[in-house]
């Protein structure tokens, strides 16, 4: 404190105080919602902050909340970063009270914070610090608003003795005023969001999938053996899992989307944009997709029939050799729009295998999610080292001269998919009654195929189950196993081999840093 000590605060002015530093902080978050709509929407400070702190996060941490929160991680950051906000907002508050100027620097400090964060940000420039500017700025004014103009000294009128009494009544109005324009702000962001997309949006809805020159063939009957708790055999657009470092998702305009192919070796660099690219002969090929964040039973793996260019079709044309060819590059660096790399080895590309610039899924254009307008699939390989959404551009290096993304954050650098069986049906913990109970689910090991698929009892001789058809050796298989389920306590274990016959290796080790291994098991009580 100063020299000339300021009365004690009372209750009601530490409420007046909290109140404040949380209005403020919501006038502040909402007009800059509403700048980021109109500079762009990666540019909004939580999203800016947000974004900052999943690209800062050790894998230990991210791998931790991907298996607490799975899908829903996106969200609980957001909160976890509005908590962490609030927090703060009622802190700044508190002091509001005593030292305005203090409080209201620190408000705008947090501006600046958000503003650092979302010049960072890949792709950025220097406007998209002016969302969290603004913001900052905004929360400044009022909190000084709010504490300055109810906050006349009244000492007569205050019994307790109080040098900042306050007028409730006045008090309320103007943080329901202030409340009322933020809640303006969001909805006018919303809405100026959904029209800085309405290109996008658009030009989504205008694109017609050109049909296959190689189309594929129709999916074996047999292939999906629809027992109940099964995933389906083509996994629908809707329920396909997503994964990625997005807080929002881009929306791109297919009328402007241009990619680039360069780097060593591209004899004939190429940029194309859509037209171009889809004046191409399109493949139709069943993919499944597979992450390597996902911990054995995992629910990261989905299976889509996808329509693209062929890669290795296009880096032919741009003068691209493998490296078993004498091509000076071993691994193409792929980028998204949204700054994302991922490095896929140049060979796997090149081997024969249907490695995809792909535009379709199931029929339908990708969804936003998914990577419109378009993405990479590669058999075979985990989604972080092959399947790179909203991409922009293909850049042909060495994985000596360059680490992407994950590599930097201890993944390895080379991810082909391990064999992975998972027990759909029953749940864990099931309770089942004693009788035939139809163990089922899906094996995978993609571009080896599974030839094998064998379920165990309580650590009991393996029992060969029944395959589903096989769709090619790209897609995972669905296997059923019928058990004559007995009372007691058991433990159910699955294990596949691939075509060339190698087994699934029962050891359990964890994702990183090159995916998952060991047998999924399901404990299960039967009456
Ligand atoms: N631009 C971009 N592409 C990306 C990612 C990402 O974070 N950003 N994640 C990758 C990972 S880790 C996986 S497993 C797949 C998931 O694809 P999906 O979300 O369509 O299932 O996308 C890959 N492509
Ligand atoms: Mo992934």
């Amino acid at each position: 404190m100063n020299a000339q000590p300021a009365p004690p605060a009372d209750r009601s002015d530490r409420l007046r105080g909290a109140v404040s530093g949380l209005v403020a902080a919501v006038a502040g978050l909402a007009l800059a919602e509403l700048a980021a709509a109109a500079v762009r929407p990666e540019a909004a400070p939580l999203t800016a902050v947000g974004g900052t702190v999943v690209d800062r996060t050790p894998v230990a941490v991210k791998e931790w909340a991907i298996r607490q929160f799975g899908t829903a991680d996106k969200l609980v950051l957001t909160l976890g970063i509005v908590l962490v906000l609030g927090a703060v907002a009622v802190l700044a508050g508190l002091l509001a009270v005593r030292r305005l100027p203090a409080a209201m620097a620190l408000a705008g400090s947090f501006g600046a914070v958000g503003a650092v964060a979302a010049v960072s940000r890949p792709e950025a420039t220097w406007r998209d610090a002016l969302p969290s500017l603004a913001g900052g700025a905004a929360a400044a004014a009022v909190l000084y608003l709010l504490v300055t103009a109810l906050g006349r000294p009244r000492p007569e009128h205050s019994p307790a003795g109080g040098a900042w009494a306050m007028d409730r009544r006045g008090f309320g109005r103007l943080v329901a005023a202030a409340l009322a324009a933020s809640a303006g702000a969001g909805l006018a962001g919303r809405r100026l969001g959904a029209f800085g997309s309405a290109g996008a949006t658009a030009s989504r809805a205008g694109f017609v999938l050109p049909p296959p020159a190689v189309p594929a063939p129709p999916v074996p009957a047999g292939a999906d053996l629809r027992v109940p708790g099964v995933s389906r055999f083509l996994t629908p657009n809707r329920d396909f899992y997503r994964v990625d470092t997005a807080l929002v998702v881009p929306r791109v305009d297919a009328d402007t989307w241009r990619l680039r192919i360069h780097g060593d070796g591209v004899a004939k660099p190429l940029t194309l944009d859509l037209r171009e690219l889809l004046a191409r002969p399109l493949v139709e090929h069943d993919i499944t997709l597979t992450c390597v964040s996902n911990e054995v039973g995992g629910p990261y793996a989905g299976n889509a029939r996808w329509l693209g260019v062929r890669l290795a079709d296009l880096l032919r044309e741009a003068g691209v050799r493998p490296p078993s060819q004498g091509g000076p590059a071993d691994q193409l660096v792929a980028r998204s729009v949204d700054g994302m790399t991922l490095g896929t080895p140049v060979e796997a590309v090149m081997d024969g295998r249907e490695a995809l610039l792909a535009v379709g899924m199931n029929g339908e254009p990708l969804p936003f999610a998914h990577g419109f307008p378009v993405r990479m699939v590669v058999p075979g390989l985990y989604g972080y080292v092959s399947a790179c959404k909203w991409l922009r551009e293909l850049r042909l290096t060495t994985f000596d001269a360059y680490d992407a993304y994950w590599v930097r954050r201890s993944w390895a650098a080379q991810a082909p998919v391990k064999t992975q069986s998972r027990i759909d049906t029953p749940r864990p913990s099931a309770d089942l009654v004693a009788g035939p109970v139809a163990v089922a689910g899906v094996a995978w090991a993609q571009h080896r195929g599974i030839s094998r698929v064998e379920v165990r009892v309580d650590g009991g001789p393996w029992q060969e189950a029944r395959l589903g058809d096989a769709d090619g050796d790209d897609t995972w298989r669905q296997w059923v196993w019928r058990w004559e389920a007995t009372a007691g306590r058991h433990t159910l274990e699955v294990r596949a081999t691939d075509r060339g016959g190698a087994v699934q290796t029962g050891e359990r080790t964890g994702t990183v840093p090159d995916g998952a291994t060991g047998w999924h098991s399901v404990p299960v009580r039967v009456a």
